[in-house]
């Protein structure tokens, strides 16, 4: 893509940059959401959605599945990417091409012109459900972005800095919105405030987000 190009699809999407790496796609996936919701509906019916345990042994409020060569896990071993599904053995359903056409497209209009994720990690909250501060450092290769998409109801998404001290920025996510995270800002800590109450004509009482990653 010329840089021409890539500015005229920025500007055309209202690209916000959040941070040196870090870009906010206000609404780039909201035309594409009704497709994104029945191919979910397929990959959750052979591996719904579960509440995985932390390694400190607390159930997580966010519900969580994956599609894709490699699912990301955690139970009181740690955290990981697995080829299987824990609770059947099987590996995971795979990334339906709506997602990883998506998420390319993504990248790409965000200066990652060729980013190919083995991972989509789905995760699902209800009013209430929050994320703890965290960074994403599971994967191998942080030179990889991560794409991450948000599916019906809003949310508080904190992003913080490269130290867990630093007091994290709210900014909030609504449907169709896509970040897109990498370079200088692939390490910072964010989390997601607790869900607040509501209803989405797609999605319901829940917030869906799907993140790819670049895993192995
Ligand atoms: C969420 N997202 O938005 C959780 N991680 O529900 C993440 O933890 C995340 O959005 C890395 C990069 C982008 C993200
Ligand atoms: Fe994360």
């Amino acid at each position: 893509m010329s840089g021409g190009d890539l500015l005229a699809g920025m500007q055309a999407r209202g690209a916000e940059t959040l941070a040196e790496g870090a870009v906010l796609l206000r609404g780039f996936a909201a035309d594409e959401a009704p497709d994104l919701s029945r191919a979910l509906e397929s990959v959750l019916a052979a591996t719904p959605f579960r509440h995985m345990l932390t390694p400190g042994g607390h159930r997580m409020s966010v519900a969580m599945s994956n599609c894709g060569r490699l699912g990301w896990v955690s139970d009181r071993r740690g955290y990981r990417y697995d080829e299987r599904d824990p609770e059947s053995h099987l590996p995971w359903p795979p990334m339906p091409d709506a997602f990883a056409a998506l998420a390319a497209r993504a990248a790409k209009a965000a200066g990652f012109p060729a980013f190919a994720p083995d991972c989509c990690l789905i995760n699902r909250y209800h009013p209430g459900a929050r994320l703890a501060l965290h960074q994403d450092r599971d994967e191998r290769d942080f030179a990889q972005p991560i794409v991450s998409v948000s599916l019906g109801l809003p949310a508080t998404f904190l992003f913080g800095g490269l130290t867990r001290s630093e007091h994290p920025r709210r900014l909030r996510l609504e449907h169709g919105d896509v970040v897109v995270w990498g370079g200088a800002a692939r390490l910072v800590f964010h989390g997601v405030a607790p869900l607040a109450q509501g209803e989405h004509p797609l999605t319901g009482s829940a917030r869906i987000n799907l993140t790819f990653r670049k895993a192995a």
